[in-house]
């Protein structure tokens, strides 16, 4: 296969963060995510959620990094409660399913693949199917929708239709690459599992490889590992809730995969400058990792070249994971900086910093620029937000008619300000 020889420098990490929805609320839809159905029933607070995520934003265009963003979905989905005609008192689940806010996890909106990557040079993106959760399993058209806009320069991008069901398929959540710089040619590695646990494994290994066929990678740079089913019992649903990749670098649980050693010599014979960062099981329980989502974290290169972790603030509230990551800083690793952000609303359904965005290496000037975030847009957002966005749901609101006006009304104001109202 004919590769790229030149790396294009304008070629940069963007992060695309998912807005936190004005429906967003606690209604345990998603069985294998410990967080979601353990604070099923309880008060979401929507307004400070989607505060949360932008403060998240400010912080990392603080650091100097290119941020860009998703809008949320239409909620309630109309379409879907009219082909499941649900009982509004029995079945709460199929209600609340078409209410989810769940596209704010934007690492699940699709896999990536930079353009140093493919054999056409452009950058590819496959939306996730979510097949395994109705709730889910709703967003792939609308956000094929947007990511339609924001990556329509056809010279750069190129955005394909979901993998057919029944191969799941959860995107970037499942998804690592390895490079020595963003813009040069890196290795893709596919995390699946296997079905037949406690909890569904929703990532199917012939979705992994349909992505990496359709995005057009070099089969000698691409690595299909399986997932440990331990980490998917002990609640890690996706991936990236036990590892998580930036350049060289590897930073995982040492339970993540079900082969761990495997995992890293398949790695590192597509990337031999492979650089792990392990956390032993007697440093940091598989359980306590899932529970502060000390993985689902922001490997970030900053400008300087220096790596920086952006955790949730519930690690810096673990004795041992705090310990760990302060010792880790003590030394002499890859990972230089740890930062942590309190998105709190977002945890409490099993969605850290990393599950908020979705990462695409691209020149920003390609992008639609309605989807790029700076810090007037910011502010704007804010007070959108600020008057639109529900202060709180409680689960007894959600398919009432006058929680959805509400809802309706705060994404319209949201799609005017962004000038965004084709997505109506
Ligand atoms: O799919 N939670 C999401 C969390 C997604 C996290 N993403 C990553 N790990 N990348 C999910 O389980 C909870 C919604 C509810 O139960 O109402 C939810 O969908």
């Amino acid at each position: 296969m004919e590769r790229r020889a030149l790396t294009d420098r304008k070629l940069q990490e963007i992060n695309f963060d998912g807005i936190v929805g004005p429906s967003h609320n606690y209604a345990g839809l998603s069985l294998g995510n410990l967080a979601a159905t353990s604070n099923k029933g309880d008060r979401s607070y929507p307004r400070a959620g989607a505060l949360q995520g932008i403060a998240k934003m400010r912080a990392n265009m603080a650091l100097g990094l290119p941020q860009g963003f998703l809008a949320p979905l239409d909620r309630p989905n109309d379409a879907l409660v009219a082909s499941l005609a649900p009982d509004p008192v029995n079945d709460r689940a199929l209600v609340a399913a078409a209410w989810s806010a769940s596209s704010m996890w934007t690492a699940n909106a699709a896999t990536v693949s930079p353009a140093p990557d493919t054999v056409d040079g452009r950058c590819h993106l496959t939306p996730a199917n979510l097949v395994t959760m109705l709730h889910r399993a709703q967003e792939w058209p609308e956000t094929k929708r947007q990511l339609d806009i924001a990556f329509a320069d056809a010279e750069h991008f190129v955005v394909h239709d979901a993998v057919p069901p029944s191969f799941g398929d959860e995107g970037a959540a499942n998804h690592m690459r390895f490079c020595e710089g963003h813009n040069t040619q890196g290795v893709e590695v596919f995390v699946y599992g296997r079905p037949g646990g406690k909890f569904p494994a929703r990532q199917h290994e012939q979705a992994s490889r349909a992505v990496a066929r359709l995005h057009g990678l070099d089969p000698s740079a691409c690595v299909f590992i399986e997932q440990n089913p331990a980490a998917i019992e002990a609640g890690a649903f996706h991936n990236d809730v036990v590892s998580v990749a930036n350049e060289r670098v590897l930073f995982t649980h040492a339970e993540a995969f079900a082969d761990q050693q495997a995992a890293y010599d398949a790695i590192r014979a597509a990337f031999p400058a492979l650089e792990v960062v392990e956390v032993p099981a007697d440093a940091v329980s598989l359980a306590e990792a899932i529970r502060t989502y000390l993985f689902n974290a922001q490997l970030l290169t900053l400008p300087t070249g220096e790596m920086a972790l952006v955790v949730p603030s519930e690690c810096r509230e673990s004795k041992p994971v705090w310990n760990w990551l302060e010792t880790m800083q003590a030394g002499n690793g890859p990972i230089r900086k740890v930062i942590p952000v309190d998105v709190r609303q977002s945890m409490s359904n099993g969605g850290g910093p990393a599950c908020l965005r979705l990462r695409v290496v691209a020149d920003p000037a390609t992008v639609d620029a309605r989807f790029m975030m700076d810090v007037d847009k910011a502010d704007a957002m804010e007070a959108v937000i600020d008057a639109h966005w529900p202060e709180h749901i409680d689960p007894a609101d959600v398919g009432t008619d006058a929680l959805a006006g509400k809802i309706r009304a705060a994404r319209g104001a949201l799609l005017d300000l962004l000038d965004l109202g084709e997505l109506r």
